[in-house]
């Protein structure tokens, strides 16, 4: 993904999030209109959304019981991925998000997915996002809107990943 320098000198980096909820919130009510009210906390925050895809129910993976609401943004921010992360904390955090069970129900989820040819691979911050590739609750929202991204340590498309992950298993 392209990166810009700004007239003001910082760095323009386009990042891909995913978006996912499988429980009710208080206010903005079924998991659907979590992403949307979602997408436009990251819009107040100061994230510019350049896309977004559809919102996709999709069955659990895991050990989560619900259906869950994905969805996928690409947004133009100027701050540093870690600095981003805290942001999407906070959103998470604003919807009622509380450290719970990892992989349990959640309102709202938000993973940096990926940042063109970024790799991060600290403790708290891990870039690409890990299995990502393999997901189809991510794949398919993120191929309408990056379906050319070649993440770095893939030798594969977004739009090639995906194709991979619909493909019936061999037996074993
Ligand atoms: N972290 C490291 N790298 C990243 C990154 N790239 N983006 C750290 C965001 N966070 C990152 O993540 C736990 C910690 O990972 C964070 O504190 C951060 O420092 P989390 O998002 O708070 O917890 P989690 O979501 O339970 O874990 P994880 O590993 O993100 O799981 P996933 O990949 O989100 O999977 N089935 C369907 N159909 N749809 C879903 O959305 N989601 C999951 C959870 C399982 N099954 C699902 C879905
Ligand atoms: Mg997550």
């Amino acid at each position: 993904m392209r990166q810009a320098c700004k007239r003001f000198g910082s760095m323009e980096t386009t990042v891909l999030v995913a978006l996912g909820s499988n429980r009710r919130h208080g206010r903005h009510g079924r998991p659907e209109a979590v992403i949307a009210a979602a997408v436009s906390a990251m819009a107040r925050d100061g994230l510019t959304i350049l896309a977004v895809s559809r919102t996709h129910a999709t069955a659990p993976i895991g050990p989560g019981g619900r259906r869950f609401a994905n969805a996928a943004v690409a947004v133009s921010s100027t701050i540093p991925l870690p600095a981003l992360l805290d942001v999407l904390k906070v959103i998470e955090s604003n919807f009622g998000r509380r450290g719970g069970k990892r992989w349990g129900d959640r309102v709202l989820d938000l993973d940096i997915i990926g940042a063109g040819s970024v790799r991060i691979a600290s403790r708290r911050l891990k870039v690409p996002h890990p299995c990502f590739a393999t997901r189809r609750f991510v794949l398919d929202p993120l191929v309408e809107i990056a379906p050319g991204w070649r993440p770095p340590g893939h030798s594969a498309t977004v739009r090639q990943l995906r194709f991979r992950a619909m493909r019936p298993k061999a037996p074993a």
